[in-house]
């Protein structure tokens, strides 16, 4: 890469941007001129770049003159409403809100399944960013489905409260001081306690009883995946961690393929680190995973109540992997190839 891109980052103050900013940085990707982005709450705030102080902007409908990659995490009424105004202004937009993920003329990517639909940018100037526990379950996935083609996937979570935002980590962070101390435990942006507890919600529900979040598995892993043939069912649960989901993945194959094949393929798997010794008490651990950019894949096992069984354990850090690295792997992808 030669050139360099001018580059804005939209919610550039949450908890994704800033990880957008660090790794933009961290990934030395060729940043010529940078915008941080964000709403009127942050005005007069500024953020580091590379050493340097930058100015938080508050995002308008000309904040995106002379932008050539915009990432966006501001929420999804924010995308809804900005991201085509970043695109019209000439930027090509990678998106991390659901808003966009299923638009059958946006993209779903991710690098390491599916490269080549970046390709699909010009129709809107738009990529989609997947849902943080879909990209890490993809990831572990695709190699398997390659081999022996998957036909179920049944996965439950157990993720972190940062996928809500800064305002979840204080949360907890109070909860837990509150329960320290034997003070009352207050809660505002969960509708329980999350301290000590799991919460089967994230996101809304819907008229199936299902939340969103568990759909966003559903039909985001098809896309990506590129076959609708694929069931999946999910269960989504937020628990008292920080950092990284975790997620117990059961899957159905049409060909035979046993738990060595299995750890054989993702030894050698993009983005992958199998992490496996339960002999030893080695498994994948969120806070093992949080601050890293790879998706640890243990417990590899058969599952012994039907003839094409595989169990497994699949861990990544939400706001890197989940999000931000995700989207800047993106970036990478589009200044390499396309602009
Ligand atoms: O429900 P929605 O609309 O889809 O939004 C979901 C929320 O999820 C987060 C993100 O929270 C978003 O607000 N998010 C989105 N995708 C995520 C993912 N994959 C994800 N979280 C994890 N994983 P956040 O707090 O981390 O980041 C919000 C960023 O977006 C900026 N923003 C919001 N509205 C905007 C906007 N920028 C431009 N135009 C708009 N209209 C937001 O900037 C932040 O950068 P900010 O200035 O509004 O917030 C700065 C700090 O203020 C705190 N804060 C948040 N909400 C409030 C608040 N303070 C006071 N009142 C509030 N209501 C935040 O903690 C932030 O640090
Ligand atoms: O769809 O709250 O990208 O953990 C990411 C964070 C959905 C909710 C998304 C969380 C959001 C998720």
């Amino acid at each position: 890469m030669s050139r360099k891109f001018s580059v804005a980052v939209a919610g550039a103050t949450g908890a994704v941007g800033n990880q957008m900013i660090a790794c933009l940085e961290e990934r030395d990707f060729p940043v010529g001129n940078i915008r941080l982005l964000a709403s009127d709450r942050s005005r007069g705030r500024t953020l580091k770049f590379k050493g340097k102080d930058h100015p938080v902007e508050v995002m308008d409908e000309n904040s995106f003159k002379g932008v050539e990659i915009a990432l966006f995490s501001a929420g999804g009424g924010t995308s809804q409403r900005f991201a085509p105004i970043a695109a019209a202004a000439g930027a090509v937009v990678v998106d991390n809100s659901s808003a966009w993920r299923m638009d059958p003329d946006v993209p779903l990517v991710v690098p390491e399944v599916n490269p080549h639909a970046v390709a699909g940018y010009t129709k809107k100037g738009i990529i989609a960013n997947p849902n943080c526990s879909t990209i890490q379950m993809v990831v572990a996935l695709c190699p398997i489905h390659k081999k022996a083609g998957i036909k179920r996937i049944v996965v439950s979570t157990y993720q972190a409260v940062s996928g809500t935002g800064q305002k979840a980590i204080v949360e907890l962070t109070e909860q837990m001081k509150a329960w320290a101390a034997g003070a009352p435990m207050e809660h505002k942006v969960y509708p329980h306690r999350i301290a000590f507890n799991c919460l089967p919600h994230i996101d809304v529900f819907g008229a199936n009883g299902y939340t969103k979040e568990e759909m966003k598995m559903v039909n985001e892993t098809r896309k990506i995946l590129e076959d609708h043939d694929i069931a999946v069912t999910a269960t989504t649960v937020r628990v008292p961690v920080f950092y990284s989901h975790s997620e117990a993945v059961n899957i159905e194959t049409r060909e035979k393929i046993t738990p060595a094949e299995v750890k054989k393929l993702l030894a050698s798997a993009p983005g992958v680190k199998v992490v496996d010794d339960p002999q030893n008490a080695v498994y994948p651990l969120a806070i093992d995973a949080a601050g890293q950019d790879l998706t640890y894949v243990g417990r590899i096992r058969e599952d012994e109540s039907i003839d094409n069984g595989i169990n497994m354990w699949v861990v990544a850090d939400n706001i890197r992997k989940g999000a931000a690295t995700n989207a800047v792997q993106i970036a990478e992808i589009l200044a390499e190839k396309y602009l």
